[in-house]
């Protein structure tokens, strides 16, 4: 909390209005910050306002110096609230539909149904630093359905990684931004596209971290058609023999592959059960909801000793017929 000699209610309205957490959680937190000694405030001398203790001061000197050492880069971000986040997404959804109406082509009913799992990622969730991509303990994001690229893209240009105006050269010649991700673009780890190959990758990455003791987490975004992809089980084995409870993959469940639905050109369900029988962690979530993406990535942090596998269901072209209903309004 920045106490400083601010007035504590003023303090916690403040608080509770910018990351949307009700004043009564607040308040019982101040509570406990005040009994732990950490914060002062209605003391008889100054009964209206908030001050850090000596002891106060001294933590919030220590996790300042760890931020500063980038042990925690999450940025302004991270701490945003529920409301700002589908704002944002909602914003973003239209940068997706300008981008790809400007290149003429591009997969833009596949980007729709992803960009809420890729926005919460980078804005809500990962720790990276768009000032510094290669930053060691960074958390890392691979595009395994990587014909998704517009909106992972409009993601990593609203958090920075190079200027906003590189959008509308999508898919030009000699432009940066390529159909699908490419290494060599600030923020992307892996070049993807050839589907069914990023969670192998992922492995590695989940199982070097491991064994250097860093603390990142590795979230992948797969396709349900790209579930086709026999190397996917491989690697569904191989994450879940080394226990890789720092990996998290999402599967994009829009029910549609190129050709037609998923059950139609050859049937994944039962899908739950066939992730369980690989020995991974299932959840099942809307996938076009961050409040339900942010819950089961809460979840996905307390899986020891297994990985997790986020089954989303979303539309494809997700939000357009939404938004276009509310502007009819
Ligand atoms: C190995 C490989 N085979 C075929 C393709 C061609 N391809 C591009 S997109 C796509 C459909 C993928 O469907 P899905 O993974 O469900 O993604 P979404 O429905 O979200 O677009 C296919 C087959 C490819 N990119 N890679």
């Amino acid at each position: 909390m920045e106490a400083g000699s601010r007035l504590i209610t003023s303090t916690l309205k403040e608080i509770s209005e910018r990351y949307d957490i009700p004043l009564s959680t607040l308040k019982l937190n101040a509570k406990i910050l005040r009994e732990l000694n950490l914060i002062s405030y209605g003391t008889a001398s100054n009964p209206r306002c908030a001050e850090l203790s000596d002891l106060g001061r001294f933590i919030l000197d220590l996790v300042k110096a760890d931020y500063l050492n980038g042990v925690d880069r999450l940025a302004g971000s991270s701490r945003m609230g529920l409301r700002e986040l589908e704002a944002r997404i909602k914003a973003l959804r239209r940068v997706v539909v300008v981008m790809v109406a400007d290149a003429g082509s591009g997969h833009l009913g596949s980007s729709l149904s992803a960009i809420d799992i890729i926005a919460t990622l980078y804005l809500a969730r990962m720790r990276h630093d768009p000032g510094n991509p290669g930053w060691e303990e960074r958390d890392r994001f691979l595009l395994g359905k990587g014909h998704a690229a517009p909106a992972l893209y409009a993601v990593l240009a609203e958090c920075g990684y190079f200027p906003r105006a590189e959008l509308s050269g999508l898919r030009r010649l000699g432009g940066l931004l390529q159909g699908h991700p490419e290494a060599r673009i600030p923020g992307v780890e892996v070049s993807s596209g050839s589907l069914g190959q990023c969670l192998s990758v992922a492995n590695g990455m989940a199982l070097s971290a491991k064994l250097s003791g860093a603390e990142c987490r590795v979230y992948v975004l797969l396709g349900d058609g790209e579930l086709d992809e026999g190397q996917v089980w491989e690697a569904a084995m191989t994450a879940a023999r080394f226990g890789l409870d720092n990996l998290v993959v999402f599967v994009d469940r829009n029910g549609f592959q190129l050709s037609g639905p998923t059950e139609r050109v050859k049937p994944l369900e039962p899908l739950v059960e066939k992730w369980r029988a690989f020995g991974w962690m299932v959840l099942e979530i809307d996938g076009n909801s961050p409040e339900e993406i942010l819950r089961a990535l809460d979840e996905s942090d307390a899986v020891e000793g297994r990985p997790t596998v986020i089954l989303a269901w979303t539309s494809k072209g997700g939000g357009l017929a939404l938004e276009t209903a509310a502007q009819a309004d």
